[in-house]
């Protein structure tokens, strides 16, 4: 390395350390040992746009190891993206630069990370969503879609379980164009990775079909470079293992102590006395900003201009893909109901039956809509058009994630951060709780990825309690900016599919039923308010059966009992407590009146229900595993057990 290049990289490594002294917070360890693997990537192979940030075809770079932020902020400073010295000197206070990285702060950053692992498995979503774009639209030499994904993981990501599921799927797919650059300093936060780990990482890599390329001397960006260019001729993923030190160059190297903690002052003189940096804090030299300007940010935007002159082509000689193209881009697509199946009511389906069948038409006014189940598309009817998506046709619409459930929702975050595609995922509704951590951040992104569960509560019937849901609902409900779906029947789904497919503004939750519900609604325009009278009273008010899902049509016949009583009540259906929590006041009072008696029905936990009425009748404890009809009589959910609950308000 020249002069040039060594005060290139060291500025790098200290504006990262001096960030995270100044917020007296942060992690300098992974700053100081991957600078090296980042200043080569970002030097010699990311393209990116600075000017022009969400390039749809500029490499992705996902910081999996979300707790180096500071390396990424200061990369991106130099490379010109928006973040300035005073976001560097703003680091974890309140601004674009937070304690780990987010989506949607400071440009440059693909993808939110810091829990571990899920940053593994969104990069292989993006290099699902570059092939199959690149599937659907290049043609030959034209290619709209041909990128990199590169993903900077840890000892920690590795040891995730949702990082091995994502590999081994991406290994089976043969992602050849996602490379992992693994910072290998077995160091952890407790200590050395030796007090927990063992893995042999190359077999581990070999074994899942990827490629591994070993770099032993992780302070050298030319042998990292050297590494990727390699990695770029495989034909399946790579991983290339990098050996650093934590720390590199400071008193604490190579131990734990320096993982999370800032070096402080003094030790901040020894790390730069020993890189032989003599600038002061936040102070960068000319030379390095024009360095980075003409190795990242100029090389970027010389792609970037063929790229467009390309797109100018492509428009020319195929108009109609490239509009389509560009549709997929902007998401530019609107629905009506006319164009919608309709359900005649008192029929009797299964609302998972529905959605199989609205997958397969909202699919024709989606070209762009893609997804699949885990290993459950036939129980789901969660399926992608157009046959698999596999390594030899990558132009699937339907991915089989096999049964990796945490995997198959963080992976469809990467696909909807890619951009260009709707990404839909199917399982069973308790399983939920494996993807958990994942719908969090779909919500905490803000991404339009829709959930399809199936299987919604105790009605599973003799499978058991394992597979019968009762708090699902309440953990869903409770995750800010996700929208929650039960809906009470066909026409329901029909309605709660529509306004999944228009929400881009966050997730999506579809929670349907396994056996069949007898449809009892019509298309409401007050269904989009979350809730609505779905069966009115007819005599006088008595009071409000309010309910969700399966538990409507049963409401209604409770309505109908208490009729004979000349009790007279009024059902509401309430599909979506956050569509409804949204209403005005007004609505929301006439609705449910205050004074009214309400008794609230569903077959899950009654906790999410106590905001609305101080009667709940719901499940305080696990189902047990008899044929349905059976679990309802023994759970207590008969028609007349809701009639003598009512009766006792
Ligand atoms: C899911 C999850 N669990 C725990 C943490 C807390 N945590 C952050 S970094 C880290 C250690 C990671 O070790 P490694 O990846 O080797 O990073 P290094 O210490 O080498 O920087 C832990 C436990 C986390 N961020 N996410
Ligand atoms: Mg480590």
């Amino acid at each position: 390395m020249d002069k040039t290049e060594k005060l290139a990289l060291n500025t790098l490594r200290m504006l990262g350390v001096d960030a995270i002294n100044k917020a007296n917070s942060g992690h300098p360890g992974i700053v100081l040992g991957a600078a090296p693997t980042i200043y080569g990537l970002y030097t010699k192979h990311l393209i990116v746009n600075p000017a022009n940030p969400k390039w749809i075809n500029r490499d992705r770079f996902v910081l999996s190891a979300g707790h180096g932020s500071a390396l990424l902020y200061a990369i991106n400073h130099l490379s010109r993206f928006n973040v300035d010295l005073a976001d560097l000197k703003n680091f974890r206070q309140n601004g674009k630069t937070p304690g780990h990285p987010e989506y949607n702060h400071a440009d440059g950053v693909d993808a939110t990370t810091g829990p571990l692992g899920q940053g593994i498995a969104n990069a292989v979503g993006m290099a699902i969503a570059e092939a199959h774009l690149a599937a659907r639209f290049n043609k030959g030499r034209l290619k709209l879609v041909d990128h990199y994904t590169y993903a900077l993981c840890g000892d920690g990501d590795l040891q995730e379980g949702v990082a091995q599921e994502a590999i081994s799927l991406a290994g089976h797919l043969k992602l050849n164009k996602l490379i992992v650059l693994f910072d290998s300093n077995d160091i952890q936060l407790d200590g050395p990775t030796s007090m927990a780990t063992s893995e042999d990482h190359k077999m581990r890599f070999a074994a899942a079909k990827w490629n591994y390329i070993l770099v032993k001397k992780g302070t050298d960006p030319y042998a990292i470079s050297n590494a990727i260019n390699k990695a770029k001729k495989s034909d399946k993923p790579t991983l290339i293992e990098i050996k650093t030190i934590i720390g590199y160059g400071s008193p604490l190297a190579n131990t734990e102590a320096v993982h999370g903690a800032p070096l402080g002052e003094t030790n901040r003189a020894d790390t730069a006395k020993y890189l032989g940096y003599k600038h002061e804090p936040f102070d960068v030299d000319p030379d390095v900003y024009a360095h980075y300007h003409k190795h990242v940010y100029e090389r970027g935007l010389k792609e970037y201009e063929k790229w467009q002159s390309m797109a100018e082509t492509y428009k020319e000689k195929h108009r109609p893909e490239f509009e389509m193209f560009e549709r997929f881009i902007k998401e530019d697509y609107k629905l009506q109901y006319d164009d919608l199946p309709t359900y005649n009511i008192g029929e009797s389906i299964a609302t998972r039956q529905v959605s199989g069948e609205l997958i397969k038409v909202l699919s024709e006014k989606y070209p762009n809509l893609i997804g699949g189940s885990a290993d459950l598309s036939s129980s789901t009817k969660a399926k992608g058009v157009g046959g698999d998506f596999t390594k030899d046709r990558p132009e699937g619409r339907n991915i089989n994630y096999g049964v990796r459930e945490h995997a198959m929702a963080a992976i469809n975050n990467g696909i909807a951060l890619h951009g260009g595609l709707r990404v839909f995922s199917g399982g069973f509704f308790v399983f939920s709780d494996y993807m958990k951590p994942a719908i969090r951040l779909s919500a905490m992104m803000k991404l339009p990825v829709i959930y399809i569960f199936t299987h919604d509560s105790v009605m599973v019937g003799e499978d058991g309690p394992t597979h019968q849901p009762i708090e699902q609902l309440t953990m869903l409900r409770s995750i800010p900016n996700l929208t929650v779906f039960r809906p009470a029947d066909a026409n329901e789904t029909v309605q709660a599919w529509k306004l999944a497919m228009e929400n881009l503004d966050g997730p999506t939750v579809l929670v349907l039923t396994r056996q069949s519900v007898r449809n009892v609604s019509a298309f409401n325009r007050s269904f989009k308010r979350g809730a609505y009278v779905v069966s009115k009273e007819k005599g006088k008010l008595d009071g409000v059966l309010l309910a969700s899902g399966s538990e409507v049509p049963l409401a209604i016949f409770a309505q109908k009992e208490l009729e004979n009583d000349n009790i007279f009540t009024r059902v509401v259906s309430m599909p979506s407590m956050e569509m409804f929590d949204k209403q005005i006041d007004k609505y929301k009072e006439e609705l449910l009146p205050e004074d009214a008696k309400i008794l609230a029905i569903e077959l899950g936990s009654p906790m999410p229900w106590y905001k609305y009425t101080k009667h709940v009748y719901g499940l305080n404890d696990f189902g047990i595993s008899a044929p349905k009809e059976v679990v309802r009589r023994e759970l207590k959910f008969e028609v007349e057990d809701i009639v003598e609950e009512y009766k006792k308000i």
